[in-house]
């Protein structure tokens, strides 16, 4: 290979090279869009040690169609809704959820995710025949999940 083609080869390369986007810029562009998709929303970091309970009915019972469900919680206090003291939260009851919702987004409020924004212990709850499953999930004041979820043990029931 005579220079002359080389600097040509080495242009061609060149060229090539700076053709495509630059990993720097794809780098931005995903993160523009990972931004996009956020809410901005930032769970506060769990306390160490906090903790919630379904204390009754337990795992594995056999219940009939009206069914008092009742929360613990230890390690961080118990506050209504919209009470923004540090280290403070209410629960919320997950009825037959498989995946906890999205971290930075308030939990949903539906017939399959409970809020007990007064910082309500209990609820009384109406079941369909058959397996069901129930899981506490701490909100804060805005209903986030914490840094990492405070959740209690999913509990499988049957009801008759
Ligand atoms: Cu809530």
């Amino acid at each position: 290979m005579n220079e002359y083609s080389s600097r040509v080869l080495f242009a061609v390369i060149c060229v090539f090279a700076m053709g495509g986007p630059s990993p720097a810029m794809a780098q931005e562009t995903a993160s523009h869009a990972a931004h996009a998709a956020s809410s901005g929303l930032v769970p506060l970091p769990a306390p160490k040690g906090a903790r919630v309970e379904i204390l009754s009915p337990r795992d594995g019972e056999t219940v009939g169609r009206t069914v008092t469900v009742k929360f613990a919680i230890s390690g961080i206090e118990l506050k209504p809704a919209g009470d923004v003291t540090a280290n403070s939260g209410h629960h919320h009851l997950l009825i037959d959820v498989d995946k906890l919702p999205p971290l930075d987004l308030p939990i949903p409020a539906d017939a399959n995710h409970r809020h007990y924004g007064k910082a309500q212990t209990q609820d009384t709850l109406e079941l369909g025949p058959g397996t069901h499953t129930l899981q506490l999930d701490l909100g804060d004041a805005r209903h986030l999940q914490f840094d990492p979820p405070i959740v209690s043990p999913r509990i499988t029931i049957h009801v008759k």
